[in-house]
């Protein structure tokens, strides 16, 4: 068993039935959703899925996995989904993905959130990983330009055609490579982006998570 398995079965069992559960994106996220599948198939379980993604709901559908928009449930009791960084005080980046908006969306309607990762994840100051920024098409250059004033490093997000990546939404992504986000800079970083126009959401998930699941070794340890 690889370790993002291993933390996607690990984190599988605190779905219970009758949870509206919100399911996450990536690579991690993906064993959680097949373990849910399973446990639908052989024990029964009885949940609502919450989709991040296309490529998500695609999964969930195959497996048969029960779902609603997040506009058709009243709240969503668990959402466990991957992370690209989640530094020392527990804050996050992510949309590696490229799902950060609707994992966002997702997860502020959450009454617990779960991220699970293998170990390499976990830094102590977020910023190695290049930081997503979720922009509609219209004005992108401006604000690659802007970004790039301000020596944030940013690149327009291609996909493996080598075109401009588009999400899930129609949008665009700039990654800043910023290497190191100070901690005390963190709030001010996201609350400047908020207020660019054209920006529709960022990765810095930030008082967000409330349980950290992390494989490494034989055992996933668990930190909140
Ligand atoms: C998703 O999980 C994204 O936000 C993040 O980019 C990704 C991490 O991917 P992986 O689990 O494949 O490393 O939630």
């Amino acid at each position: 068993m690889n370790l993002k398995q291993m933390v996607g079965i690990e984190a599988a069992k605190y779905v219970k039935d009758g949870m509206i559960v919100g399911l996450g994106t990536g690579s991690t996220a993906y064993y959680l959703v097949e373990e849910i599948g399973r446990r639908i198939k052989e024990e029964g379980l009885n949940i609502t899925g919450v989709t991040t993604s296309k490529a998500t709901e695609q999964q969930a559908l195959n497996l048969g996995i029960p779902l609603k928009s997040i506009d058709e449930v009243s709240h969503v009791d668990l959402t466990i989904d991957g992370a690209d960084e989640i530094s020392s005080d527990f804050q996050g980046i992510k949309g590696g993905g490229a799902a950060l908006l609707f994992e966002k969306i997702v997860a502020s309607y959450s009454d617990k959130n779960i991220w699970i990762v293998d170990e390499s994840k976990m830094v102590d100051d977020l910023g190695k990983f290049p930081l997503p920024v979720e922009v509609i098409p219209y004005g992108s250059q401006q604000l690659l330009k802007l970004f790039k004033e301000k020596n944030l490093s940013p690149i327009l997000r291609l996909n493996k055609e080598n075109e401009i990546l588009k999400t899930d939404s129609g949008n665009y992504i700039i990654d800043l490579h910023l290497k190191k986000i100070d901690k005390e800079q963190t709030h001010d970083l996201a609350t400047w982006l908020n207020s660019l126009a054209g920006v529709v959401e960022h990765g810095l998930f930030l008082n967000i998570v409330n349980l950290v699941i992390v494989g490494k070794g034989t055992e996933p340890e668990t930190l909140e």
